[in-house]
């Protein structure tokens, strides 16, 4: 399908890639952290590793973070000026963790946009680790992004960084049925 970017501006603020979110070069890079703030595993450990040890420093001064929430610090060896920590739940209930996932996307567009980032990259957070399940996780990802950028002008673009390429199939193909993708 082709898509008409100018009759579709929320299409042109969205971005799908494979890999490290560590090696993008936008504004705010999004990890998937814990309540302490303290590192981890997964895109956590990453991010920690790409960024040096002042960013646990910085992070550990800002928790407790609950699920749900996210804080901000600067992204010291990262290109990305920024890192957002946002914890999302752990999976135990669909119909719970889903209102905690899309409020973890919210948190972490809004603070954003409260400190002008203009680009962000999110990982697919809570579905390593914390097994939310990935379909539901990527519908509440893209939903709770493309409401958000119908009612705000930042962020101005939002890459999600799908780290397994079926993550990137998945979200391919829920983005192509919004019509935001070819
Ligand atoms: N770039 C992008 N995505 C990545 C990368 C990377 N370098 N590495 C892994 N992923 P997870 P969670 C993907 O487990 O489920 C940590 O220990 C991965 O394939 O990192 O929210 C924290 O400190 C998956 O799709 O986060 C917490 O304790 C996604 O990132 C806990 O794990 C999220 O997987 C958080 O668990």
């Amino acid at each position: 399908m082709e898509i008409d970017h100018m009759a579709n501006p929320i299409a042109n603020r969205i971005r799908l890639v494979l890999g490290d979110i560590t090696t993008l070069d936008c504004d705010a890079v999004v990890t998937a952290a814990n309540a302490s703030l303290c590192g981890g595993g997964g895109v956590d450990g990453a991010v920690h590793r790409a960024a040096g040890p002042e960013l646990v420093r910085d992070s550990m001064a800002l928790a407790p973070c609950p699920a749900g929430e996210a804080r901000i610090t600067e992204g010291h060896r990262l290109s990305a000026r920024f890192v957002i920590h946002a914890v999302g739940p752990i999976f135990r209930d669909m119909t719970e963790d889903k209102k905690t996932l899309a409020k973890t996307y919210h948190s972490s567009l809004s603070l954003a946009a409260q400190h002008d980032v203009a680009s962000i990259a999110f990982p697919c957070i809570s579905t390593g680790v914390y097994g939310f399940p990935a379909d539901a996780a990527c519908e509440i990802a893209i939903e709770t992004v493309t409401e958000w950028l119908r009612s705000n002008d930042m962020p101005q673009f939002v890459t999600f960084c799908c780290f397994s390429p079926q993550d990137q199939t998945r979200y391919q193909k829920r983005l192509s049925e919004l019509g935001l993708a070819e």
